[in-house]
Order: C-alpha cells, then sequence, then structure tokens
C-alpha cells in the first residue's frame, strides 16, 4: 500500500525537465493519475532532496487554513498540467506549461516529509 510520502512524489516530482509540449498528456498517464482525468497537477524537476528540504524552509498557513504548509525559499523548476476543456473522459488531454516558481507543500510524520501539493507563487 503507497503512503502519502510515496504519492506525494509519484504525483508530483520528476527530476528530468520536460522536452516536448507532449509531456504532461504522457507523464499524467504514467504516473497513474487519469483515472477519472485529474483537473490540475504540477511537477517539480529538481533532485528529491531539494525539494524535501521545503519541509524546513519558510512556514506559511495552507489553502485549507491548517498550519503545517512550507513555502520553498528558491524558485524552483514546475510544470503545470492542466487538463484541457476539449478533453474527452477517459483520454485525458492536458496543457503543459513550464513554470519557474516558489512552491509551496504540506509537510507531515517522522521523517518529515512533504505529502501534498499546495500551491505556487
Ligand atoms: P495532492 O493533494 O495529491 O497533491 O488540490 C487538489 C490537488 O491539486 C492536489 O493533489 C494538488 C493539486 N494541485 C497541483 O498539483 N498544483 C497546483 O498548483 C494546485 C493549486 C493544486
Amino acid at each position: 500500500n503507497e503512503s502519502p510520502a510515496k504519492k506525494f512524489q509519484r504525483q508530483h516530482i520528476d527530476p528530468k525537465l520536460p522536452l516536448s509540449s507532449t509531456y504532461c498528456n504522457k507523464k499524467m498517464e504514467q504516473q497513474d493519475m487519469t483515472q477519472g482525468c485529474k483537473p490540475l497537477n504540477t511537477f517539480v524537476h529538481e533532485p528529491l532532496k531539494k525539494i524535501q528540504a521545503v519541509c524546513f524552509q519558510e512556514k506559511v498557513t495552507c489553502k485549507d487554513g491548517k498550519t503545517n504548509c512550507y513555502r520553498s525559499t528558491s524558485k524552483m523548476h514546475t510544470t503545470d498540467c492542466s487538463l484541457l476543456d476539449t478533453s474527452k473522459y477517459p483520454d485525458c488531454k492536458y496543457q503543459t506549461v513550464q513554470k519557474e516558481r516558489y512552491i509551496i507543500l504540506a509537510c507531515e510524520g517522522n521523517p518529515f516529509v512533504p505529502v501534498h501539493f499546495d500551491a505556487s507563487v
């Protein structure tokens, strides 16, 4: 059974930068997010350790009001995958947009690691 920490890694970490505009169509399928066509998902293209380190950076309030969110102190390479209006379920089609942004993650547990992608700013 997949832990919340492993689920976060599957859904949000890909150390390689995308090489094409069809990245999201392929990656969302490969990483098992196309049962139901997840509407928005961000991949972070940085090493695992660098992303885990965000849990010890700037503490901020999460969108749901909880207090276990952390914002990165540096910008990171990210890709937003947004489900297209024209996508016809179960054939999930995404727009691929690369961004350099600060990321906000929710962290939990011992070890204290990311379990949810809250936002990018
Ligand atoms: P998860 O909790 O599995 O990380 O908020 C609902 C989902 O949308 C959540 O999934 C995170 C994801 N999401 C992104 O991946 N990028 C974004 O910029 C936002 C706002 C949400």
